[in-house]
């Protein structure tokens, strides 16, 4: 049986990304801060799931949980980088500089850490990465700003990973999702529950399933092959063209 950590697997693609691989026999070590989340996860899925409750942000936090991963858990093949957040949708000159400390500290610094970390093992193990970017990486929007920032980031730094990892046989991806209803849009609002429901009534946006099926499929795929960047939208979800200020 294979092993998968999945971060961020308190809610949205994360908790449907475990729940994907557990039905595929993985065994998976699902992270987060809130441990209330994940304990049903065990419950739901039984003890392929091993729960690791803490802040991704906080580097011996992160350590102490990877140390204390039970024996059959510590083999880990596949690292799926999911957690992370955006706050705050206001314009740079206008934005929450302690808020785009939060977005780098999870999106980046946080991510970097815990690949490094587990880097050796899954090159022993010939395994996976899969990072969750998103199509803000790529496309800039107003109040984009810092978290875009992030994910270009993400983006990037999945490719230079495959440069570093030539030759390892260590596969390593990024799926830039645009729209998935979860709980992004009530974190990045600060808890409001209406511009939420606001922002995905009537698009029919993507699901957490959608992207955790694009995970299990990028794990799975035939070992010779490598997706680099992977970019989903729902069908009601384009793009518009450039702004002119006019003097
Ligand atoms: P959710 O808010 O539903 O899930 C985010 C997850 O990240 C939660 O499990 C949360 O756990 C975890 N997380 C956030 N901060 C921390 C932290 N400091 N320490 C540990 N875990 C943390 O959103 P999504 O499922 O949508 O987001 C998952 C990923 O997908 C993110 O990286 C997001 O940027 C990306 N994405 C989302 C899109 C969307 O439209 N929804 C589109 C493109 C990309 P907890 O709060 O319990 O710590
Ligand atoms: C989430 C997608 O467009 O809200 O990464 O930034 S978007």
């Amino acid at each position: 049986m294979k092993t998968a950590i999945v971060t961020g697997a308190t809610s949205g693609i994360g908790a449907a990304t475990a729940r994907v691989l557990a039905g595929a026999e993985w065994q998976v070590i699902v992270t987060g801060r809130r441990a209330d989340r994940l304990a049903p996860l065990v419950d739901e899925l039984g003890d392929v799931i091993h729960p690791a409750a803490f802040d991704i942000r906080d580097p011996a936090a992160l350590d102490a949980a990877l140390d204390a991963l039970p024996e059959r858990f510590r083999s880990i093949d596949l690292l799926v980088n999911n957690a992370g957040l955006a706050l705050g949708t206001a314009p740079a000159q206008r934005a929450d500089l302690d808020q785009w400390r939060t977005m780098i500290d999870t999106n980046v610094t946080a991510l970097v850490a815990i690949t490094h970390r587990l880097l050796p093992g899954l090159i022993e193990r010939r395994g996976g990465i899969v990072n969750i970017a998103s199509v803000a990486g790529t496309y800039p929007y107003p109040g984009g700003n810092v978290y875009g920032g992030t994910k270009a980031f993400v983006q990037q730094f999945t490719l230079n990973l495959r440069s570093d990892l030539h030759g390892t046989g260590v596969r390593v991806s990024a799926i830039d999702p645009g729209m998935v209803e979860t709980e992004f849009t009530l974190v990045r609002t600060g808890g409001d529950q209406k511009a939420s429901d606001t922002l995905y009534a009537g698009a029919d946006p993507m699901t957490a399933e959608d992207i955790a099926a694009t995970v299990l499929w990028i794990a799975t795929l035939p070992p010779h092959l490598n997706i680099n960047r992977l970019e989903l939208m729902p069908v009601n979800q384009s793009f518009a063209g450039f702004q002119v200020a006019r003097t």
